[in-house]
């Protein structure tokens, strides 16, 4: 069993499948880490979501910025950019599906040596506070108050803030 880990992929669905070729995936042995933007900028941002979703317990992915952009963007929160190639994943018939499966993705994923992140780890916090601090994000994206959540994610001061993660 081997495990892949791939950068974003950004709707380059085509790229991942031949890079998947390359090196000879095992989609039933071998696992698949992603560092997010699954989506946005390429052209098949649909294909790529669902199948990173087909692919289970095979793949582990973590959301980045253009993922949480397409949860908002498909709660109608924050503005859309003229170029964002999301329109696919909005009209699909099986949209609500794979919006549910991607705010259930983790941001902090921690296994063994690794901790796999998006676009990196502020220097001064551990893996272990990271974790926690992700995981606190997590239960509220995944819960069913994350729209309330998602309704003030995005902005340059926070609406409340805590370095209480008793709290
Ligand atoms: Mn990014």
């Amino acid at each position: 069993m081997a495990t892949y880990a791939v950068g974003d992929i950004q709707g380059c669905y085509d790229a991942l499948q031949r890079l998947l070729e390359a090196c000879r995936f095992d989609v039933a042995a071998d696992r698949l880490w992603l560092v997010g933007d699954l989506v946005n900028r390429g052209p098949r941002s649909l294909d790529t979501l669902r199948f990173v979703r087909d692919l289970g317990s095979r793949a582990v992915t973590v959301l980045g910025n253009h993922d949480l952009y397409l949860l908002m963007a498909a709660a109608g929160f924050g503005r859309r950019s003229k170029g964002d190639t999301l329109d696919p994943i909005l009209d699909a018939p099986d949209r609500d599906e794979l919006l549910d499966w991607l705010r259930c993705q983790r941001l902090c994923h921690h296994e063994g040596r690794f901790c796999l992140v998006h676009a990196g780890l502020l220097p001064q916090w551990t893996v272990g506070k990271a974790r926690a601090l992700a995981h606190e994000v997590e239960q509220v994206l995944g819960g069913p108050d994350y729209l309330d959540f998602m309704r003030n994610m995005w902005g340059s001061e926070p609406v409340a803030w805590s370095d209480d993660l008793t709290g």
